[in-house]
């Protein structure tokens, strides 16, 4: 006996009237929902009928392969998500990270991807001084439908240059370890410290974008983060955006302050008019307050640290070797470049992104806290703490 089809329709008929609904129901969908359309599985699925180019402007890959500035050899992940280049800034998650961290980097991009890019499709960058392993790798893919590129450091970049005294540094960090200093004794700590002053956004993989967030193994986002802080930093001309703000230790930079007042003595026209000195000096640049950004988290514009002025001011603390000879952050010496050589209304304090790297956190309050279904008790927030600085911030503006 023949099947009884609906309607009474022939086959050919039923498979076609099929075919129609669901190509208009999902028609229907992309444009009522905006993330229907970022669905990986049906655009799987749309892809092998061939129904890509009617509702996307081709994958990521076939972007991003065509972006003359991608290294060819790059590895490019998960080529099926789509999303609009018209959706995003040009911008990047950047993530320096060893193969050891992987429990740790795991754990930060799975809270990342969940509380933001799920929905954005932002790119990953992961630098490593040696290659990642294999398993690193799949590890990593399996968290994310964005393209993510794994990269190697040049040599130059990362290790100790030549013409620094070995015997001076080690006298400074036998010195620094008698004093209790964290990480007195580590040559690798002074490396990443160095490479995320002077070299992060000169690397092949991050030189064809201009934003970038920075993440940390084993950090937490306790919020959603609801809109778009890479467009708010484009749409509001912001160089540097922080969520927690603290005093440096002082045996760690004894001589940068020093050093900072003779390059601005010799090159006074890169200070900008409208500078937060007062963030970092409370006797006008006599001396350093030490209150600096916490760079484990930042959301900045790496054309400012490509620009003139950043690059002289770090050539110049390089000439100075004090990288190695003590043992200068880049946190500090992000900071002081910000609040010298940027505009204040440039700075910005992400209040509503949820944010903890041990041991400090900043927790949002009020209906940013409720909005974003925030894992955090707000009263438990770093802000007014003795030793943040974020008064210092705020009293720029007041
Ligand atoms: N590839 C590589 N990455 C490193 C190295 N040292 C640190 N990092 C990374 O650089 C970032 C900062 O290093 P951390 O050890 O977290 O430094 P920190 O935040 O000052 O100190 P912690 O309180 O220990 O987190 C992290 O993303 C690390 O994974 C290294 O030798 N090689
Ligand atoms: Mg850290």
């Amino acid at each position: 006996m023949a099947a009884v089809l609906p309607f009474q329709m022939s086959p050919r008929r039923f498979v076609f009237v099929l075919f129609v609904f669901v190509l208009s129901l999902h028609y229907l969908l992309t444009i009522v929902f905006k993330d229907y359309g970022h669905l990986p599985s049906f655009t799987k699925f749309a892809d092998r009928l061939g129904l890509s180019k009617y509702y996307s402007n081709g994958t990521e890959n076939e972007r991003y392969n065509n972006h003359s500035l991608i290294p060819s050899d790059t590895l490019i992940a998960n080529a099926n998500f789509t999303v609009n280049d018209s959706d995003r800034a040009n911008a990047t998650f950047v993530f320096l990270c060893r193969n050891s961290d992987l429990p740790g980097v795991v754990a930060s991009i799975q809270q990342m991807e969940d509380r933001f890019n799920r929905k954005h499709g932002y790119p990953w960058v992961l630098l490593n001084e040696v290659p990642f392993t294999e398993e690193f790798k799949e590890r990593v893919r399996v968290l994310t439908d964005a393209p993510i590129h794994f990269g190697q450091i040049p040599a130059e970049h990362w290790y100790q240059p030549d013409w620094i005294d070995e015997e001076q540094a080690t006298a400074s960090r036998l010195r620094m370890m008698a004093q209790g200093i964290i990480y007195a004794g580590s040559v690798p700590y002074r490396n990443m410290c160095r490479f995320n002053s002077g070299f992060f956004f000169q690397h092949e993989l991050l030189r064809p974008y201009r934003y970038y967030w920075r993440v940390e193994p084993e950090v937490k986002f306790f919020c959603d983060v609801t809109y778009d802080p890479f467009k708010f930093m484009e749409a509001n001309n912001k160089v540097y955006g922080f969520t927690i703000s603290l005093v440096e230790w002082e045996a760690t930079i004894p001589t940068l302050w020093d050093t900072v007042k003779e390059f601005i003595v010799n090159n006074p026209k890169y200070v900008s008019p409208d500078n937060s000195i007062g963030y970092i000096s409370g006797n006008q640049g006599e001396s350093y307050n030490l209150c600096h950004y916490w760079s484990n988290f930042e959301i900045a514009d790496m054309d400012f640290w490509r620009g003139e002025a950043y690059q002289k001011f770090f050539e110049f603390l390089e000439s100075k070797g004090g990288f190695y000879y003590e043992r200068w952050g880049d946190a500090p010496v992000h900071s002081i470049a910000v609040s010298l050589f940027a505009r204040k209304e440039q700075v910005h304090f992400f209040r509503d992104i949820g944010y903890r790297h041990e041991n400090f956190q900043h927790c949002p309050s009020g209906d940013v806290w409720a909005r974003g279904r925030c894992a955090c008790d707000p009263k438990d927030t770093f802000d007014y703490h003795p030793n943040s600085c974020l008064r210092k911030y705020e009293d720029l503006f007041s």
